[in-house]
């Protein structure tokens, strides 16, 4: 099965513009418990390259787009994120990168769990081994 699942966010609104809503059990496959967005990203630089152990999120890039690898220790996918109507999912113990921001690029991600240091696998070997094990 491929690691790029998506999730659709019907856009909402009228001949003033669109609108999209986000809501937990519907579009979002969890209880949203923290919003984050990355925002400002230097020409070049990546983020990510960490995994985490129980944290499930939806990633939509609002506006412009960057560029997600996605990888479970088995298989390695990549894939452009560039539409405010589609939201990626990315599973607890997948290995994630950013890529190619562009300037105006604002990384909207939805989270099921609060913020937590030690949910983070931040060494791709120990992330190897733990797939693996
Ligand atoms: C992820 C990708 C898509 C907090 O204090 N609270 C938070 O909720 C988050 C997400 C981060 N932070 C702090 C921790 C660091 O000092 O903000 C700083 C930057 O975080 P990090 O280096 O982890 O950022 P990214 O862009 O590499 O990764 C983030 C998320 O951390 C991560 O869960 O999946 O975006």
């Amino acid at each position: 099965m491929s690691l790029i699942q998506w999730t659709h966010f019907p856009p909402l609104g009228d001949d003033r513009g669109s609108l999209v809503a986000l809501e937990s059990g519907k579009t979002v496959p969890f209880a949203i418990q923290r919003v984050y967005y990355l925002f400002g990203t230097k020409l070049g630089i990546g983020r990510g390259f960490h995994a985490h152990q129980k944290l499930q999120q939806v990633a939509v890039c609002v506006t412009g787009r960057c560029r997600m690898v996605l990888d479970d220790g088995h298989q390695r996918e990549e894939v452009w994120l560039d539409s405010p109507t589609e939201g990626l999912l990315i599973g607890n113990m997948v290995w994630r990168e950013m890529h190619d921001f562009s300037p105006d690029c604002v990384l909207l991600v939805l989270a099921s769990e609060h913020y937590d240091e030690a949910d983070y696998i931040r060494n791709y070997n120990q992330f190897l081994q733990l797939v693996n094990k």
